[in-house]
């Protein structure tokens, strides 16, 4: 990857933007227009820093994520490119993590899902592939497919905590009209 040279980060989504509740549709073709996007996308959520970023999170309805859950500081990156995932399976264990959005700055709640899931995509390559993951992998993929879906973390919070937060991301948003 060479830095600084042809890669872009592109604006995010904010809530209370209904764009965050859209179904995204299927990728229908994997092309270098698709393949660029890919890399603006992980130059994107590099930049933020985040470890997941949907493609509605920069305004695009396709159902792709991008993901790099390795450690930052040590070793290499470990950047992924998921094309229209499905979930195969979901154990019945379940894990807590305490999440993020980066389409909800700075807001964090404990979120409990399953703690495995068996996800099956197509790469970048075009090829199919599966993938059984377990811990914060397990966590951002379920995070990710969500956005596709138009499902946010903060769905997951009692009612009464996630109006709270609309509220607050909604009057931050009048704000800066
Ligand atoms: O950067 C992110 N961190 C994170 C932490 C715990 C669970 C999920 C995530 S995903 C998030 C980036 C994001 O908003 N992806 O959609
Ligand atoms: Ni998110």
């Amino acid at each position: 990857m060479r830095y600084g040279v042809g890669m872009t980060t592109m604006p995010l989504i904010i809530l209370p933007d209904p764009l965050l509740r859209t179904v995204s549709k299927p990728v229908e073709r994997i092309d270098d227009d698709l393949k660029k996007f890919a890399d603006d996308m992980l130059e994107t959520m590099y930049e933020a820093p985040g470890i997941g970023l949907a493609a509605i999170q920069v305004g695009v309805p396709r159902r792709m994520l991008v993901l790099d859950v390795a450690n930052r500081d040590e070793g290499e990156k470990q950047p992924m490119v998921v094309i229209n995932p499905t979930v195969l399976h979901t154990s019945d264990e379940r894990s807590v993590y305490e999440e993020g959005c980066l389409s909800i700055p700075e807001f964090y709640a404990e979120v409990e899902r399953p703690a495995n899931v068996r996800v099956r995509y197509t790469d970048l390559a075009g090829k199919e592939q599966e993938i059984e993951a377990d811990g914060l992998l397990a966590t951002c993929l379920q995070h990710e497919i969500d956005h596709l879906d138009g499902a946010l973390f903060i769905d997951y919070l009692s009612r009464l905590k996630r109006d709270r937060v609309i509220k607050k991301f909604t009057k931050a948003a009048k704000h800066k009209l």
